[in-house]
């Protein structure tokens, strides 16, 4: 098949789009966890012969030891990346550490949701996450050598690979892969997108390192995030700190005589995807005329567990009339369980959970069911299709896919009500939805109260709006608009001269 790229992808991430695990026979197998982005845009890596880079999720033997190809049973979107598409870095685990649990976790993950009481800063934690990007950024160049070889093998010596890095772990790699490309005079487009929100200067300036992320980052050509807000914060923190002179009509940064595009670009989910498991998943079993309200979050203090929790026992005690009628399914996926913070908001929410169910339980019926642990997408969509009212409320995110997820496993004939985060990058966007501010209880309570109660015909206009956005803003909306921009894919509708 043609490809329809101009070049191949390098996809850097600090996971790979697969984890390995070690058999007992000391073999190697690969295990999916494939989530949308990876959904997304692993056909298009193996489309244009690009490569994947990122951490495999385990100790390799030595640098050399071989991936394995995916099993001949395996039906993930992974399944057609060959072994030599992905290159596995290697990091060793003490200094892993460091620059995952103390640096990405404990520092950039708060300091960037605007929680800077909770980032701690140590100059240790910052260079392991100095040295991690340099060893990203030699794999990458490793990577480009070889996808330059074969391009000129070809005879397209004009073709240009695309280095996509993703997300706040890899915010210095690029400016290494720059400088050593112009050094070597390797040819390459660089491209960069950022999953979690971007802070304002008022934050940003508390990492006393700030001047090297930001000149990390301006290392590519195009910088993405998911909303105007995010790439003005940005533009700003370029501006103040860095003295770049920024357009922020057109999103433009000037850095060392280079203009560097910034963009929004709001990702989406594989929608037909979600509708479609929605359709086949078995029903979720519940009391006759009982309603669910849903939550599904990472256990993570920015998702705000604790306020919904504590929005939903104000419901029981404002509206009795709740009690045995509803209750709160809370799924909690396990994360970062090594850090303190986490391990701290588990606690948390057992007490809270165990104190309001052994509050308001009745012989028969308890509010609060709380999985702790990860569901499979089938029951997912089932749980999301099943249910009166998804919370979606946390006290800042990104973009958040539950939101747009709980939406596509609607059914118009009895859909439900999405209850939304103004501080989610969703919330800007799902103005169709509930918004509800997460700090607030006591509206929160009403607004749960508001959705329990809607009337079908405003149920269905809320959603059919919902729905329409989110099918024609898919994930493949949102690579292809990416892929356009960076001009990686021919589109006459989207460059970054109109950007
Ligand atoms: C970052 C940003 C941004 C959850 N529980 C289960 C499960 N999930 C899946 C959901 C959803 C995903 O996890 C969570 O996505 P979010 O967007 O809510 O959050 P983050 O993980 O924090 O992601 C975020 C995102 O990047 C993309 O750019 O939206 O703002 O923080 O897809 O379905 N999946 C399964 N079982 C579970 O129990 N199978």
């Amino acid at each position: 098949m043609k490809s329809r790229f101009n070049a191949p992808i390098i996809v850097v991430s600090n996971r790979l789009p697969f984890i390995l695990v070690r058999n007992e026979d000391g073999s190697l197998e690969r295990k999916q966890c494939a989530g949308g982005l990876v959904t997304a845009v692993c056909p298009s890596v193996i489309e244009c012969n690009g490569k994947w880079i990122g951490w495999p999720g385990i100790q390799l033997k030595s640098e050399d030891e071989v991936i394995p190809e995916s099993n001949p049973d395996d039906k993930s979107p992974t399944a057609g990346l060959l072994s030599d598409q992905v290159e596995p870095v290697q990091v060793e685990p003490k200094i892993f550490d460091k620059f995952y649990n103390g640096c990405c976790n404990g520092t950039f993950w708060p300091l960037f949701h605007s929680m800077p009481d909770r980032a701690t800063f140590s100059n240790e934690t910052y260079e392991a996450y100095k040295q991690v990007n340099d060893i990203f950024a030699e794999k990458i160049l490793k990577a480009l050598r070889k996808c330059l070889a074969q391009l000129d093998d070809e005879g397209r010596t004009d073709a240009a690979p695309l280095i996509w890095i993703h997300d706040y772990q890899l915010m210095l790699a690029a400016t290494t892969v720059r400088r050593v490309a112009e050094d070597e005079g390797l040819r390459c487009k660089m491209s960069f997108f950022m999953h979690i929100p971007f802070p304002s200067w008022d934050i940003m300036r508390i990492f006393p390192w700030d001047d090297e992320i930001l000149e990390g980052i301006l290392g590519c050509d195009l910088v993405g995030f998911h909303i105007d807000d995010y790439c003005l914060n940005f533009l700003d923190c370029c501006q103040r700190r860095l003295g770049c002179r920024v357009d922020r009509n057109r999103f433009l940064c000037e850095l060392d005589g280079r203009t560097i595009h910034v963009k929004s670009l709001p990702i989406g989910i594989p929608y037909s995807q979600f509708a479609e498991m929605s359709r086949n998943a078995p029903k979720v079993l519940k009391e006759k005329d009982q309603q669910i309200i849903l939550g599904v979050d990472r256990l993570d203090y920015t998702k705000g567990l604790v306020n919904r929790v504590k929005a939903f026992e104000r419901l029981l005690e404002k509206h009795p009339e709740h009690i045995e009628k509803c209750i709160l399914l809370q799924v909690a996926v396990p994360s970062r369980t090594d850090v303190k913070e986490y391990q701290a908001l588990k606690e948390e929410m057992d007490q809270l959970i165990g104190r309001i169910n052994g509050r308001f339980s009745k012989p028969n019926w308890s509010p609060i069911r709380y999985i702790y642990g990860c569901i499979s997408q089938e029951q997912l969509s089932a749980f999301y299709r099943d249910s009166a009212v998804a919370m979606v409320t946390p006290l800042r995110d990104g973009m958040n896919l539950v939101a747009k997820e709980f939406v596509a496993c609607q059914n118009l004939s009895d859909p439900g009500v999405l209850i939304l985060s103004p501080f989610a990058g969703a919330g800007g966007m799902m103005q169709e939805a509930l918004i509800v501010n997460p700090y607030e209880i006591e509206e929160f309570a009403d607004k749960l109260h508001r959705g329990l109660q809607m009337p079908f015909d405003e149920r269905l206009l809320r959603m059919k709006h919902l729905q329409r956005r989110e099918q024609a803003m898919d994930v493949t909306c949102w690579l292809n608009t990416f892929l356009s921009a960076v001009g990686i894919l021919p589109c006459d509708n989207y460059n970054l001269s109109s950007s």
